[in-house]
């Protein structure tokens, strides 16, 4: 038996390089090993405010990018989150058992609260809840995620245990999946943060639908280090953060990249590199143009079927064991 994967993105903001290389490119990756579920999480993105036309075309959209990246759709399933309405019940039901001083202590959400200034809402805050049920629903062996959503999946584990303890065995313990290098991609535009789809300038990050001549801007005006070397040091972020880059889309190892660069210079080596990230882009825009509107919704709605069943089945038994009426 093969074991399972779970992961999700949110439909909203544009998607970059970072969400690309520390997420999407790992679940094609893992997808023959493992059997394989990603989720459209639209009920995750309404915890901050969203046009509704423009939700919908968003989910639809990040469903096309899932495909145009290599999701097979023979052996993995996707699916929209709200469409298995499961997902808010078994949400509800963790909540119960979840602390409040856990779900203060998360950065996300002293971080995206922060944000909104005053009074941020209540689903901004229960968030890490619903990712736990995304989880727990499907007897998730393995996560794949960015660095930054470790500390969800931990409460995650957390969640499963204690209820497992309360009412018996019910949920595998899921375990996260990072890849090194592609865990955290940083700001172009400041290394010290991560690239981020709500950043407030379009140079902190390379979105998938950026145009060639806009990738060859924005890396251009990517900010570097002091030094004229191109290394791979800890003392050298910038530049670390765009050989990581180069090497995630171009497979080749940092080192190998440092050694191709010895003795040139940091405008020869960002040149190269924007016409990496040209050639990749190109590729995965033609992939995505290609794709009908009309397959992605009958895919859609097949990984729903298929997601209810698992679903069904789970909260059958935990409605039994916390003792609902059957
Ligand atoms: P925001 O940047 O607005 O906080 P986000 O880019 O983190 O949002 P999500 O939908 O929350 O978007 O994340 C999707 C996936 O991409 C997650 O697995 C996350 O860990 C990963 N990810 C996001 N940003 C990066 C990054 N800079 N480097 C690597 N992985 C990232
Ligand atoms: N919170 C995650 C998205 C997400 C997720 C999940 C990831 C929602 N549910 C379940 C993995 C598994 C984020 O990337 N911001």
């Amino acid at each position: 038996m093969k074991q399972r994967i779970f992961s999700g993105i949110q439909p909203s903001g544009t998607l970059h390089i970072g969400n690309f290389l520390g997420a999407v490119k790992n679940w094609v990756a893992l997808q023959e090993k493992y059997e394989s579920i990603f989720c459209v999480v639209d009920l995750h993105a309404i915890t901050v405010p969203q046009d509704p036309e423009e939700l919908r075309q968003k989910t639809l959209e990040l469903a096309k990018i899932y495909l145009a990246a290599g999701v097979n759709t023979q052996e993995s399933t996707i699916f929209v989150q709200s469409q298995v309405p499961e997902h808010t019940e078994l949400a509800w039901i963790l909540n119960t058992i979840t602390k409040i001083s856990e779900l203060e202590r998360m950065t996300q959400f002293k971080d995206k609260a922060k944000e909104q200034h005053q009074n941020s809402n209540a689903g901004l805050f229960n968030y890490p809840v619903l990712m736990a049920a995304d989880i727990l629903l499907y007897d998730t062996n393995v996560v794949p995620v960015g660095e930054d959503q470790l500390q969800h999946v931990e409460l995650a584990r957390t969640l499963a245990k204690r209820f497992n303890q309360q009412f018996g065995e019910t949920f595998v313990v899921p375990e996260p999946f990072v890849v090194k290098e592609g865990m955290r991609i940083m700001g172009l535009d400041d290394p010290s943060k991560k690239m981020s789809k709500s950043a407030a300038s379009e140079f902190n990050y390379i979105a998938l639908t950026d145009s060639p001549e806009k990738i060859r801007e924005k890396i251009k005006r990517a900010v570097t280090d002091s030094g004229k070397n191109i290394r791979y040091a800890d003392d050298k972020p910038a530049i670390k953060n765009l050989i990581n880059i180069y090497s995630l889309l171009d497979n080749v190892k940092p080192e190998e990249v440092e050694n191709i660069y010895k003795g040139k210079s940091y405008s020869e080596f960002k040149a190269d590199l924007a016409e990496v990230i040209v050639d990749f882009l190109t590729n995965f825009q033609e992939k995505y143009d290609k794709i009908d509107d009309k397959d992605v919704l009958n895919l859609l709605n097949e990984g729903k079927e298929k997601a209810k069943k698992l679903a069904e089945k789970k909260m059958a038994e935990v409605r039994e064991k916390v003792g609902f009426l059957m």
